[in-house]
């Protein structure tokens, strides 16, 4: 045994002693990971979450809230003084406002702590006062994970990976062509090197509209503060292996490894590192919609994605984590409000089928995992109508485009996921038997009583599995 792991395990055992025998000496924190893709629904979800922990009325799910063992929940400064704070208000202001509205796309990493006052369960009930548990969360963006793949990679094979997997894509066209008439032996321009690097974020740009998620840098898309530093001013460009020095392509070689060692290892250090439990949050219907391209680039990315929880597979990861681990991970199917309730086992179902080749893989280095469908704020109300002769289970919101008040009925998903999974596989351009239209609801306005949060699908059974053992 290492005396680092000596050290360790006593600090950990008398952390133990004291928390049964004297209590809250140490609090215990859970620092909880939110990610996903764009728009897949993270800033909803924490909202929603947080208000729900606040006013706990509607999470009878959570086996410590519909106990009465949460005395108190409260917002409290958060712990890292560098991450922007999760502007859980102003968000929350956007859903509750008389006429509600969703909130901004957010694009950065934020979090909040909110703690917990909890009665102990069981024996030690008795025994125990009760104990404060804190919840640090933090949302992050999906498309951040991705870029762990660049870790392993020289900017060579980098540039090699992408230019080829941009070979057939319309969207990739202009870039091509001003890649393919720069001289990289050259000394670098600096002019020259931008343009470079404004058309390649372009081509991200595009293709993201187009519906491929396989995007790297993840950063150029959601640049920040970082817009416009020479961290973010390179491109890939065709091999050149003997570039001499103060050439462009060694300039970009060396921007490309100050991305990686500056942008992308801190945030797997700083943040990634420390997470204890995990929620991705994923778009199926938005997916299903768009068509079985857009399904088998969700579940291309996700499996990109969730290499980041396999650390087996990366270096870099393995060394950084040293055995540490994320115990449990939800993987969560966003928006079900927009399906009557009696599809939304078949929406799980497909939920599990996306991230099966990645979980059979490596069952996540003993995670626990789970699928769930879950809406983070319910828009809609159910309904059954009859429609030329056939009972259909319909839900009924208000539309975001024209304000007005609709039934609708969104499709009918498949029993067996591999009915869409195996032809967005196989390259098919359009669902066959079936068309899936999904509305873009606006958040129904609210009148909440005292002690009642929003309301949701499923959140409650969220909160219980990331949670629950530990309250
Ligand atoms: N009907 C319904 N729509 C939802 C729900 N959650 C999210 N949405 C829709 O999805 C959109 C994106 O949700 P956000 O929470 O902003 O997603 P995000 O992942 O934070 O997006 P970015 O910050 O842009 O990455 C919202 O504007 C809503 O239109 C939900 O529970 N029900
Ligand atoms: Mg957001």
């Amino acid at each position: 045994m290492v005396i680092g792991t000596i050290a360790d395990t006593l600090t950990r055992s008398v952390e133990n002693v004291t928390d049964t025998v004297t209590g809250a000496f140490f609090d215990p924190v859970i620092r909880i990971g939110v990610t996903g893709l764009a728009r897949s629904g993270k800033t909803v979800f924490l909202t929603s979450l947080i208000a729900n922990l606040l006013d706990r009325g509607r999470m009878p799910g959570l086996l410590a809230a519909a106990d009465g063992r949460i005395q108190a929940a409260y917002l409290q400064p958060q712990p890292d003084d560098t991450i922007p704070r999760f502007e859980y208000e102003d968000h929350l202001a956007a859903l509750t406002a008389r006429v509600p509205h969703w909130p901004d796309s957010t694009r950065n990493i934020s979090e909040l702590r909110l703690s917990l006052r909890v009665r102990p369960s069981g024996l030690l009930a008795g025994l125990q006062g009760p104990r404060t548990v804190h919840l640090d969360i933090i949302d992050y963006p999906g498309e951040w994970l991705l870029d762990l793949a660049l870790m392993d990679k020289s900017y060579s094979e980098w540039s090699q990976d992408t230019l080829s997997r941009l070979g057939n894509r319309a969207s990739a066209a202009d870039f091509l062509a001003l890649a393919g008439s720069e001289d990289s032996m050259q000394v670098l321009d600096e002019t020259r090197a931008r343009r470079l690097a404004q058309s390649f974020t372009a081509y991200l740009d595009a293709a993201r509209q187009d519906g491929f998620s396989d995007l790297t840098p993840g950063r150029f898309l959601l640049p920040g503060e970082l817009s416009g530093s020479p961290v973010l001013t390179f491109a890939p460009l065709p091999v050149r292996e003997d570039a001499p020095r103060k050439s462009l392509w060694r300039e970009m070689d060396r921007r490309y490894e100050a991305y990686k060692s500056q942008v992308v290892r801190p945030f797997f250090r700083t943040h990634f590192a420390r997470l204890d439990r995990q929620i991705v949050l994923v778009d199926a219907l938005g997916a299903i919609h768009k068509g079985p391209a857009a399904i088998e680039d969700l579940r291309r990315t996700l499996a990109d994605l969730l290499l980041a929880f396999r650390p087996g597979r990366n270096a870099f990861l393995s060394q950084l984590l040293r055995g540490k681990r994320v115990e449990k991970i939800l993987f969560a199917a966003t928006k079900a409000d927009h399906l009557h309730h009696s599809q939304h086992g078949r929406l799980t179902a497909i939920m599990e089928a996306l991230i099966r080749d990645a979980r059979d893989r490596a069952r996540f280095a003993g995670a626990d995992t789970q699928a769930m469908s879950l809406a983070s704020l319910r828009a809609t109300v159910e309904e059954t109508m009859q429609h030329q002769g056939r009972t259909l289970d319909c839900v009924r919101g208000t539309l975001l485009d024209t304000g007005r008040e609709a039934a609708f009925y969104p499709g009918d998903l498949p029993e067996d996921p591999m009915q869409l999974l195996g032809p967005a596989r196989a390259g098919a351009d359009t669902w066959l038997d079936q068309d899936y239209r999904i509305m873009d609801f606006a958040p129904a306005p609210l009148s909440l009583k005292p002690g009642v949060g929003p309301p949701h699908i499923r959140l409650d059974r969220a909160a219980q599995f990331l949670i629950g053992d530990r309250l």
